[in-house]
């Protein structure tokens, strides 16, 4: 029996602070665990740490508000507590922190910030390095992650001249709806783990600049936060992992419609979670490396990091004959996030979908996959061949994700055939950094960069950016060159062992 109307105090909560009887605070309400601490995704030792305390801070950035409601029967959540009573959580500054917040006084004024890439120097500079670790990680060596931006690279472009560009216009629409640039914010899991306010920074930034946001399945924020955060007529499209329980997918997807999604993009490149080792290693850090490696007893891995472990809902066994059931459940479009090669996207268009998304998973997947630009060439190529289809095409239409960080990458895509490309890290990294004035300067300078550059390709609109203006022919040309960057650098265990040796 839930008896949520009782008010508890803190003194009494906190007897509460074992493995045999473990309550814990989260937004001033109390829950008991006790029998949910094997079943923590994120394994028990977390919980523990705040057995009888408010665990409020800790739970806030990795958990949407109702996940622990969900989770819990009613018969855990225990009342109220009032907080005056409760001992305050000791948060212990470090020196690293710090030095972390000196950086971020130090920040150079946005005005200083020219172009995408910069908020990506100053997020590695001024995150908390866990967060920053989980954000920026990518599968294995990074390899893929990097080709996703390096691809771009080997597009070069055809311009035409004299065509009058007083006026340019790069407005477009995407699954039928406005959109006032050919691109979308994807879905990133764990918005908050770069500010409190989490995904809503990108669902107000959206609002504000005209542009579609996707809501990952894995939000801080809850989706119906994020979507009454929203303005009224805002179009949002939703980015659904398939759950095991097929019923609670159902539930998902149908609220997801009735509160007035506009597309669904099911991932499927992510039957499971692949290694992200920076962000692994965060994990190993800062638990003790004994505990961590043994699997729960749901048999999940606890060592891989906790997305790994609270990806553990993931349907692997999903397949195309899902599909069917997916259109028996939902009218939205259906697209499908994650599609590797042509054979694929032909499958995907033969099965009814609006349209697919050629992605990689930012990297963060299999390492040595191709780029998503890089795919789309021979989708286009192939579809036109063996369905006579042409690009961009209202009743299949192809996105791009992975590496956008220019207005120019933007328009090679749709040059190529895409309809839009998603745009994920960038703006996670824009308001972790400078916060919603960060996400509006990111938007700002994407605009003014298509602007100057629809002008010098010569196109005065969307439909005027056409394949005769890039030059693709080494798409499909890779070189491998040992990365310059962090690898083995920042992310390689020589590393923390030589800082080890010497500290
Ligand atoms: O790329 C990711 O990090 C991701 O998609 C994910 C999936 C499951 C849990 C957390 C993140």
């Amino acid at each position: 029996m839930a008896s949520t109307g009782r008010t508890l105090s803190g003194k009494e909560v906190a007897k509460h602070n074992s493995r045999e009887s473990c309550w814990i605070i989260v937004h001033g309400k109390v829950y008991d665990v006790t029998d949910f601490l094997d079943d923590h995704p994120g394994g028990s030792k977390i919980i523990l740490k705040y057995a009888g305390k408010d665990a409020t801070r800790e739970y806030d950035p990795i958990h949407p508000p109702d996940a622990i409601t969900t989770n819990l029967k009613p018969d855990k959540h225990l009342g109220s507590v009032d907080l005056n009573t409760v001992e305050k959580v000791e948060v212990i500054v470090t020196d690293e922190e710090r030095a972390r917040q000196d950086r971020v006084a130090a920040r150079p004024p946005l005005s200083e910030i020219l172009n995408l890439h910069d908020f990506e120097a100053i997020a590695k500079d001024v995150m908390h390095e866990k967060s920053w670790a989980y954000y920026s990680s990518a599968a294995d060596d990074e390899i893929t992650n990097r080709e996703n931006h390096a691809a771009f690279h080997r597009i070069w472009f055809r311009p035409r001249i004299l065509r009058n560009v007083n006026k340019v216009d790069w407005s477009t629409t995407i699954l039928g709806q406005k959109s006032k640039m050919p691109l979308y914010i994807t879905a990133t899991a764990l918005g908050k783990l770069g500010h409190p306010d989490g995904e809503l920074n990108l669902t107000r930034a959206a609002a504000k600049h005209g542009i579609i946001q996707m809501i990952p399945t894995l939000a801080s924020c809850s989706f119906d936060e994020i979507m009454d955060a929203a303005e009224p007529g805002q179009v949002q499209f939703f980015q659904l992992y398939v759950n095991k329980d097929r019923e609670i997918t159902k539930r998902i997807v149908q609220h997801a419609e009735k509160r007035g999604i506009k597309g669904l993009f099911i991932t499927v490149d992510a039957p499971q979670l692949g290694r992200r080792e920076k962000d692994m290693r965060q994990k190993f850090e800062a638990e003790d490396p004994s505990e961590v490696s043994k699997a729960g007893a749901d048999g999940v891995d606890r060592s891989q990091g906790a997305a790994r472990a609270i990806s553990s809902f993931i349907d692997p066994g999903l397949d195309w004959s899902d599909l069917k059931w997916f259109k028996s459940i939902t009218k939205m479009p259906l697209i499908l996030k994650g599609v590797q090669c042509w054979e694929d996207a032909l499958e995907a268009y033969d099965s009814g979908m609006a349209g697919v998304v050629l992605s990689n998973h930012g990297g963060r997947q299999l390492d040595f996959a191709r780029s998503g630009i890089e795919v789309l060439v021979e989708v286009v190529t192939n579809l036109k061949e063996k369905r006579g289809l042409s690009f961009p095409n209202e009743k299949f239409q192809l996105f791009v994700d992975g590496g956008v960080r220019r207005a120019t990458d933007v328009i090679k895509a749709v040059a190529l055939g895409a309809t839009a490309v998603g745009v994920g890290r960038p703006f996670l990294y824009a308001y972790s950094s400078y916060g919603p004035e960060g996400m509006d300067k990111a938007l700002q300078i994407l605009h003014d960069e298509f602007e100057m550059n629809m002008r010098l390709i010569g196109a005065r609109n969307i439909k005027e950016i056409v394949p005769e203006m890039v030059d693709a022919s080494n798409i499909h040309l890779h070189m491998v060159a040992v990365p310059s960057d962090n690898l083995y650098e920042s992310n390689c265990i020589a590393r923390s062992l030589t800082a080890v040796s010497y500290a």
